[in-house]
């Protein structure tokens, strides 16, 4: 029976699980996590990053990275529960954005590793900036701005890339980089994603960057899948002399390097190109194909869907891992605004449950959730915008909140699909709400599937490697058939809709578009 690792890299922690794929045989049987905080004090972080001078100057140590993967190799050649000698292939993803910064004596170091000595304390002299920005870092407003205006705008970068240019954004965080320290820059010679410099790490050579990850840098032309020549222009110099090439996420593009094999014992597996956390995360719910989107209703509630073509109606667009593209809405105010209608009238989550149960649709009283501005649609006005609501009756606002919320995520997850919405997937935080996914499946009108996954990103490496492993050895499979048996939701996790409240909703959908596009840039008034 065959083995495939996948590893996540992600802001807090390092997770592998690994799954053994035989026939219809298909489980995880290993996954664990180290957390950067509690398991490597010595890097000091606090959330796995460290701040700078100001607050939005945030970034990590790669040496940290570095570490976690040498300790989770250890730990996984140490479980006796699983043959790694079956251990065909693997990949993984990252956080996306972040950057690594290498000198001239990384590759050289790569080749010389000595397996009887940890990973980290090698690569020690190998980086032409010790400290990686990583995505919560905000520093970069100014060199957006410039990346902007030498592309002919945000609308331009947008079309090419997929994204208009974001604080977080690859290209920025180099612009920026090569701006205030040109020295370091000047002694860079290879610039990696998280992604790309974990992967290089295990098969010992330069790992390309997959289009999915690429996508997040403001660099790549997301259609052709090509590092965008005006945009490495508009960034800084000599940038296509730094940076990997991109290549396909399903090529296999080496194998475990010496130093993996003689200090763990471990077999020659190819290596799969990593991606980003986002992307490998379609993979890990499953959404392989056209018309399931999935909602996560965390702090922020986002909205993301796999098309053939680019759905521009998104806040991002990324390349899947399936070769497709992956769209993004996200909606700012998520459980931060319901938290916050919670409050108000001092309700727990059973009573907003019950509240929401009660007469669906509020009599067409519509509300516009925008507690703090909003992104999708862009709203720079804050403010919740309640019509026809007595603000002393908790049932009707807090259903008018939720309702509202719903419609606005299924009436935009629509612009970011071209295919009919078979089924919803939820995730994250408030999923665990019966009642909300209850709302949001009359107002979709689809089922909607709650996914209990730990590390959906974790998972998606695994089904990666064991996707590009088989293909690799001329036994193909389909991404249909490479996500099945790992991706399906447990059994009383369906919701399903209520055929008299979704008619009701398909019409106050429509009232709610047009409520939202008149009020977008006014001022509120409640
Ligand atoms: P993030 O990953 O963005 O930190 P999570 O996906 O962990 O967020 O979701 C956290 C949110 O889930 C909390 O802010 C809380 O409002 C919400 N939440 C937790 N339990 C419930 C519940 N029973 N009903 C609705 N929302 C809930
Ligand atoms: C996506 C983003 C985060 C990171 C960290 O654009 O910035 O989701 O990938 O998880």
């Amino acid at each position: 029976m065959a083995l495939y690792l996948g590893i996540d890299c992600s802001t807090q922690s390092l997770t592998a699980i690994v799954i053994e794929v035989e026939g219809d045989i298909r489980r995880v049987v290993f996954n664990q996590s180290l957390n950067f905080d509690r398991d490597f004090p010595e890097f000091g972080t606090r959330g796995g990053v460290n701040r700078g001078a100001t607050d939005d100057e945030v970034h990590a140590s790669p040496l940290m990275w570095a570490s976690a993967l040498d300790r989770m190799m250890a730990r996984l050649a140490r479980a006796a529960e699983i043959d790694l000698e079956r251990l065909h292939a693997i990949s993984g993803s990252a956080q996306q954005h972040g950057s690594v910064y290498l000198n001239s004596f990384a590759h050289e170091a790569w080749r010389r590793l000595d397996p009887s000595m940890a990973l980290a304390p090698q690569l020690k002299d190998t980086f032409a900036r010790q400290e990686s920005p990583v995505w919560m870092d905000a520093t970069t407003t100014r060199q957006c701005r410039e990346i902007e205006d030498a592309l002919g705008g945000a609308e331009a970068l947008r079309l090419l890339t997929g994204s208009p240019a974001c604080e977080r954004f690859t290209g920025p965080q180099i612009r920026k980089f090569f701006q205030q320290q040109p020295v370091d820059y000047a002694a860079t010679s290879r610039i990696h994603l998280v992604s790309s410099f974990m992967a290089s790490l295990l098969a010992g050579l330069d790992a390309p960057i997959d289009p999915g990850d690429g996508a997040g840098m403001n660099l790549m032309d997301l259609v052709n899948e090509r590092w965008s020549p005006a945009a490495l222009e508009a960034t800084a110099p000599l940038l296509s002399e730094h940076l990997p090439p991109i290549r396909p996420s399903w090529e296999v593009f080496g194998t475990l390097s010496p130093y993996w094999q003689k200090r763990y014992s471990l077999p020659p597996a190819a290596i799969v190109p990593w991606t980003g956390d986002n992307p490998s995360s379609l993979i890990g719910t499953g959404i392989v194909h056209e018309g399931v989107p999935a909602v996560s209703l965390g702090t922020s509630d986002t909205v993301f869907t796999c098309t053939a073509e680019p759905a521009r109606g998104s806040s991002h667009i990324f390349r899947s891992p399936t070769g497709d593209f992956m769209n993004l809405a996200c909606f700012r105010n998520g459980s931060l605004a319901r938290e916050a209608m919670r409050l108000e009238y001092d309700l727990d989550w059973d009573a907003i449950s019950s509240l929401l149960e009660k007469s669906p649709g509020n009599g067409g009283s519509l509300m516009l959730p925008w507690l703090e501005r909003e992104t999708t649609p862009l709203v720079e006005h804050a403010g919740l915008r309640r019509f026809g609501f007595d603000r002393s009756d908790p049932e009707r606002n807090v259903r008018g909140l939720i309702e509202g919320q719903m419609m606005a995520i299924a009436n935009h997850a629509a612009e970011i699909t071209t295919a009919p919405i078979e089924r919803v997937i939820a995730t994250g935080g408030a999923a665990v709400n019966r009642a909300i996914l209850q709302v949001m499946a009359n107002v979709f009108g689809a089922d909607v599937y709650r996914l209990d996954i730990e590390n959906s990103a974790a998972l998606g490496a695994a089904l990666r490697a064991y996707h590009a492993g088989s293909l690799a050895v001329g036994e193909p499979v389909s991404w249909k058939a490479a996500v099945s048996g790992f991706t399906e939701p447990k059994p009383g996790y369906r919701v399903f809709p209520n055929p008299k409240h979704v008619a009701m909703y398909a019409a106050l959908r429509k009232d709610y578009a047009i409520l939202e596009q008149i009020h977008q840039d006014r001022q509120p008034i409640c």
